[in-house]
């Protein structure tokens, strides 16, 4: 049985090209800066987003993990969506490592505004933590994949540098959303002091993330990554992939997109079912698996034993997530699938 896996993009497997350019790469000691591959990556990073500077690490969790470590000390009030990725799903580091407490906003579709900011801020009290950190996420995981505009952005931090604080974007899939609109990611980054994206989603490399920001923030950024256990020797094997996602698999995330709306669109002919096609703006589908009476799970469930894997998201919602490799007659199989099901 053929199996069409759309529990998410972070099952994509390297492209032969990637596989080949890891015996090609010139390797060094990066702990030691000494790894030319690690470097070259680092440097076209900070250019594609117009930083100073970058830092390779091995996830996005370490990487966000990182950058709120290095905005912020312990004790410190962080802004968060109240379902993001970094409060939702990283074992609470945020805390438990990091020693920041998150305060949470409730956005619409993930997107939340500079006023949001201003009405979660309490003041400076004898009572209260130092508020330090605003966290973007973009696109929004748990929000279904939603974008955020670059002016959305813009609002959020001018509130948030006007208050002293500084702002992190969790762009795991940011390349997704600049992709949606036909922006440049720069258009994000100018407004923002970090971002953290993943080379290991939809870009298809096996494993890593970086951080970009200024040199001073990316040199403090360092040593927290060095504490963490996150400085990687010969790390050139993964960057030499890292550098073809991230300069050659960047614009076919229009071909997922696609192929998100395709079966979202196939998914709302089943009359019993609903998605919120609001929510599908880049590469992820919720489906609301209720009318069917039928937990997230149970769904889940009966889906695989047909040979189609999605994830269970709580309740009873359901994600499918679209990548490279999942082709538009797969996507037919799985509304196929889907149907069946129901
Ligand atoms: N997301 C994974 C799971 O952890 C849920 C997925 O399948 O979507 N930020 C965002 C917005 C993410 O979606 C993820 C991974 C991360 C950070 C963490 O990246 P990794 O897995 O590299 O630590």
């Amino acid at each position: 049985m053929r199996i069409i896996d759309l529990r998410s993009d972070t099952v994509t497997l390297p492209t032969r090209e990637m596989l080949l350019s890891i015996l090609d790469a010139e390797l060094g000691d990066d702990v030691a800066r000494e790894d030319p591959t690690v470097n070259r990556l680092e440097q076209l990073a900070a250019e594609k987003f117009g930083m100073e500077a970058a830092l390779f690490t091995p996830s996005g969790t370490q990487s966000n993990l990182i950058a709120v470590m290095t905005h912020c000390h312990r004790g410190d009030e962080m802004l968060v969506e109240s379902e993001a990725h970094i409060y939702y799903y990283e074992v609470g580091g945020m805390s438990a490592i990091a020693g920041v407490i998150p305060r949470l906003i409730r956005g619409k579709y993930g997107v939340f505004t500079g006023e949001d900011v201003r009405a979660a801020l309490r003041g400076n009290d004898l009572h209260f933590p130092p508020s330090t950190l605003v966290e973007i996420e973009n696109t929004h995981n748990r929000a279904g994949g939603t974008v955020w505009k670059p002016d959305d952005v813009k609002s959020v931090a001018s509130v948030a540098h006007d208050f002293g604080m500084n702002v992190h974007i969790d762009g795991a899939r940011i390349f997704n959303a600049a992709v949606a609109l036909d922006v440049d990611v720069k258009e994000y980054a100018r407004h923002v002091d970090s971002i953290s994206f993943c080379l290991s989603k939809g870009l298809c490399a096996p494993v890593g993330s970086v951080l970009v920001g200024n040199k001073e923030f990316i040199e403090k950024a360092r040593k927290v990554r060095k504490m963490l256990g996150g400085g990687m020797r010969q790390a050139g094997v993964l960057a030499a992939p890292g550098i073809i996602a991230l300069t050659k698999m960047v614009n076919r995330l229009k071909e997922d997109h696609d192929n998100a709306k395709k079966l979202a669109r196939g998914l709302t002919q089943i009359s019993s079912l609903k998605v919120d096609m609001k929510r599908v703006q880049t590469n992820i589908v919720l489906l609301d698996v209720s009318p069917l009476n039928m937990t997230s799970v149970e769904f889940v469930n009966k889906a695989r034993e047909k040979g189609l894997l999605a994830t269970d998201f709580g309740g009873t919602i359901v994600r499918f997530v679209t990548h490279y490799g999942i082709k538009e007659e797969d996507i037919d199989e799985a509304i196929r699938i889907v149907e069946s099901i129901c």
